[in-house]
């Protein structure tokens, strides 16, 4: 029997998330089954194809949920977790036994380890770092800008690795070791430096080109990295250069579509004074209250500018 598991693609937390579903899961329920893993991206007009769930058993983790009666398993935690009202009908509707959400969460990781030990009695001790981690990385609870953009711990040389390379197999392999692998050891593991050295020059670069193009002002970093081959960057960067620094919004191209991120400064202590998930919806986008995102049709740049432009206006208002 195989378990399908779609997971988001270039996330920790993703991965993390999928491992995690792949160890509780084995245990409890599926021990001979084949997992095979396939990482997704949001689009924008996002729909699932049907051939996706090819699985005796199909699962989604840390991604939006799927109209679709084969999905047996589903674990998410973004508020954005349903593309329309139809499917959160759909959702309410099923009541399948296996299908959770909870937006309160930080991290699905933790979402799924703690379901798995009240609900199953699964318990994986030798994950409990691999949890922790998710939490501080999806939940941008790194202690300091130094600490997430300087890249010494294992855990946020895996970020770099799994959110910066090309094709996902290696963030597939990284899902096969985090299933019985310190992080630690995966980090050293000399398939991920040789994915890993490249990328941490880049990331090196990237500093400075996001220190000469970013501006803030009221609070607010911007930068445009279209046209510039640069298709993302650690997003604690911007404080890391700006710690005075509110909110940054940035301009970038992908092969597939043209993004505009939103994000707020995890240091920064107290209520936020917008919704970030809020506003990106406005504009077809989601995310979550201090993180969103905005993606456009690949050609769309003119008007991801203007997006931009406008978004940039709200927060300095
Ligand atoms: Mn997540």
């Amino acid at each position: 029997m195989r378990v399908r598991v779609l997971y988001h693609d270039h996330c920790f937390d993703g991965a993390a998330a999928a491992a995690y579903f792949t160890r509780f899961t084995r245990a409890r329920f599926y021990p001979d089954a084949e997992y095979s893993y396939t990482g997704m991206m949001h689009e924008p007009n996002q729909s699932f194809d049907p051939a996706l769930f090819d699985g005796g058993e199909n699962a989604i983790v840390d991604f939006k949920y799927a109209a679709n009666d084969k999905l047996t398993w589903w674990f998410d935690h973004h508020q954005s977790a349903f593309l329309s009202p139809a499917d959160a009908e759909h959702f309410h509707r099923r009541q399948a036994e296996h299908h959770f959400f909870d937006p309160t969460y930080k991290s699905c990781t933790k979402f799924i380890a703690n379901v798995a030990r009240e609900k199953y009695g699964f318990t994986a001790p030798d994950l409990e770092d691999l949890v922790r981690w998710a939490d501080i990385i999806d939940g941008a609870q790194y202690a300091n800008a130094k600490e997430a953009v300087e890249i010494a711990m294992p855990a946020t040389q895996l970020v770099l690795v799994i959110e910066g390379t090309k094709g996902s197999e290696a963030v597939q392999r990284i899902i096969r070791m985090m299933q019985h692998q310190p992080l630690a050891e995966i980090a050293a593991d000399p398939s991920i430096r040789e994915v890993f050295e490249p990328l941490y020059a880049q990331h090196l670069k990237m500093i400075g080109v996001i220190r000469e193009r970013s501006h803030a002002e009221q609070g607010v970093v911007f930068f445009d990295l279209a046209g510039t081959g640069v298709e993302g960057y650690n997003k604690f960067i911007p404080y890391y250069l700006h710690p005075e620094s509110v909110y940054t919004v940035s301009v970038l191209q992908a092969p597939f579509r043209t993004k505009i991120s939103v994000g707020s400064n995890p240091w920064v202590e107290g209520p936020l004074r917008h919704n970030l998930a809020s506003i990106c919806e406005r504009y077809g986008g989601g995310g979550h209250p201090r993180v969103g995102a905005i993606s456009l049709p690949k050609d769309a740049l003119d008007h991801a500018r203007q997006v931009a432009a406008e978004v940039v206006a709200e927060l300095r208002s």
